[in-house]
C-alpha cells in the first residue's frame, strides 16, 4: 500500500495528476476517433453521481431494485459461504445496496473504491457514522489500474454490483476479469452482479426515462470537460439517443449534435468538428446470459460457485472463487506480478 497517499480518511491511488493525465488521453483519443467516443467513468463527478442515484430510484430503472432483491434474499447464504473478514466494493457509489452485505458479513474491513472523490467521502463518512466497529478505509482509485494496489490479507470478497461490468467493452471486461483473478487468494470470492439480456423496449425505457434524468447524466460528461479541460461545449445543442444494439446485446448512449459546430478545449489545444446529426457514443452497458456470463469468469480461472436472478429474471448476482492461479500458463497478468512482488 505504499503508493497511497492517505487524505481525510480517504487514500488516493488515482492521484489528481494521474487523473487529470488520464483524463487527457483518453478524451483527445475519443474525440479524434471516428467515430468519436468518449469512455463513461468521467460521468460521475459530484452531479454525475447525483444524477445516477437518481436513475436508480426511476421507474423504468428496474436494475437496482432487481439486484436488491436478490441481494435481501441471498445475503446470508454469502455470508456464510464466504467467511470473509474483508469486504472490498469497486465502483461502489454510494453503497447503498452493500449495506445488506455488511449487515449479514459483519467484515472488519470494509473497503470501497470509486474513482469519484466526492461521492466516497460521502459514502464512507456515513458508513463509519451507522457502523461504528467497521474500519472504512475508501480508496480513490480506478478499478481499471488499481486491482493489484488493493489489501488484502485476510479472507476477502470482492464485490461489483450494480453491472457496472456492462460498462466496460469486451475486450477491457476480459482485462478486467483476468485481473480480478489474479488478485484473489485461496478464500477469497468475487461478487458480481449483472443485467440479463431482455425485451429492448423495457431496456430503452431504462436508458431513456420519460422524466429525462437519464438525459441530464448523459450531457452531465460535456459539462465535465468543460470544467476539467475547458471545453465550450454547448450542452443545449447535443441530444441524448439511447439505442439496443441488438448485434452486440447492448445498450449504447450517444450524444448527438444537433447541428454543425465547432468545440474548443483550451486544456488539450484542441479543436473538434461535429457534423449535423453526428453521433458520439458516451457509453455502452452490455446484457448478459448468466450461462455465458459464468463461462467468461470460468475462462480467467474463477469457479462460479452459485448463480442467483431476481423472480422476474431480470437481473442475476454471481458468487465465484478462484480455481488456480496457473491458468494462463507462462504468463503473468499484471496483477498477479504485482500480488507477487508484495
Ligand atoms: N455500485 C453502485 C454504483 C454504480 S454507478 C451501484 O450498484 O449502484 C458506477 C460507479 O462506478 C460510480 O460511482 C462511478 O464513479 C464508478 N466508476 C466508474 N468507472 C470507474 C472506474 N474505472 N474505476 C472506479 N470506479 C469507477
Ligand atoms: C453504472 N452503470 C451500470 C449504469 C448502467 O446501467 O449501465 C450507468 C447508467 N447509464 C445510464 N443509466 C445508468
Amino acid at each position: 500500500m505504499s503508493a497511497i497517499q492517505s487524505t481525510a480518511g480517504v487514500a488516493v491511488l488515482f492521484s489528481p495528476e494521474e487523473r487529470a493525465l488520464t483524463l487527457r488521453e483518453e478524451v483527445r483519443l475519443g474525440l479524434t476517433s471516428t467515430p468519436k467516443e468518449l469512455p463513461p467513468k468521467w460521468f460521475y463527478d459530484a452531479r454525475g453521481s447525483e444524477l445516477f442515484d437518481a436513475i436508480t430510484r426511476l421507474p423504468e430503472y428496474y436494475l437496482t431494485r432487481a439486484e436488491r432483491s436478490i441481494l435481501e434474499r441471498r445475503v446470508d447464504e454469502i455470508a456464510e459461504l464466504t467467511e470473509a473478514r474483508t469486504l472490498i466494493e469497486l465502483g461502489s457509489g454510494t453503497s447503498d445496496k452493500t449495506r445488506l452485505l455488511l449487515d449479514a458479513l459483519a467484515p472488519r474491513l470494509f473497503v470501497p473504491v470509486d474513482v469519484s472523490e466526492t461521492t466516497l467521502q460521502e459514502s464512507a463518512g456515513r458508513l463509519a457514522r451507522d457502523y461504528p466497529a467497521l474500519d472504512v478505509e475508501a480508496v480513490v482509485g480506478d478499478f481499471e489500474r488499481h486491482l493489484p494496489l488493493l489489501p488484502a490479507d485476510e479472507p476477502s470478497l470482492l464485490a461489483f454490483l450494480g453491472s457496472t461490468i456492462g460498462n466496460l467493452p469486451p475486450t477491457q471486461r476480459t482485462l478486467f476479469l483476468n485481473d480480478v483473478a489474479a488478485s484473489l487468494g485461496d478464500g477469497d470470492f468475487f461478487l458480481l452482479g449483472a443485467d440479463l439480456v431482455k425485451s429492448p423496449t423495457r431496456l430503452v425505457a431504462a436508458y431513456d426515462d420519460a422524466a429525462g434524468v437519464t438525459r441530464e447524466f448523459n450531457l452531465n460528461v460535456l459539462r465535465v470537460l468543460n470544467g476539467e479541460l475547458g471545453g465550450d461545449f454547448d450542452v443545449t445543442a447535443f441530444e441524448h439517443v439511447a439505442r439496443w444494439n441488438a448485434e452486440a446485446e447492448w445498450m449504447e448512449m450517444f450524444l448527438r449534435s444537433a447541428r454543425r459546430q465547432t468545440v474548443r478545449l483550451e486544456a488539450l489545444e484542441l479543436e473538434v468538428e461535429f457534423d449535423a446529426g453526428e453521433l458520439m457514443r458516451t457509453e455502452i452497458s452490455a446484457k448478459f446470459h448468466p450461462r455465458r456470463l459464468a463461462a467468461e469468469l470460468e475462462a480467467v480461472g474463477l469457479a462460479v460457485e452459485r448463480r442467483w436472478t431476481d423472480d422476474a429474471g431480470d437481473f442475476a448476482v454471481l458468487l465465484a472463487r478462484p480455481t488456480s492461479h496457473s491458468h494462463v500458463e507462462g504468463w503473468l497478468p499484471e496483477a498477479e506480478r504485482a500480488r507477487q512482488r508484495r
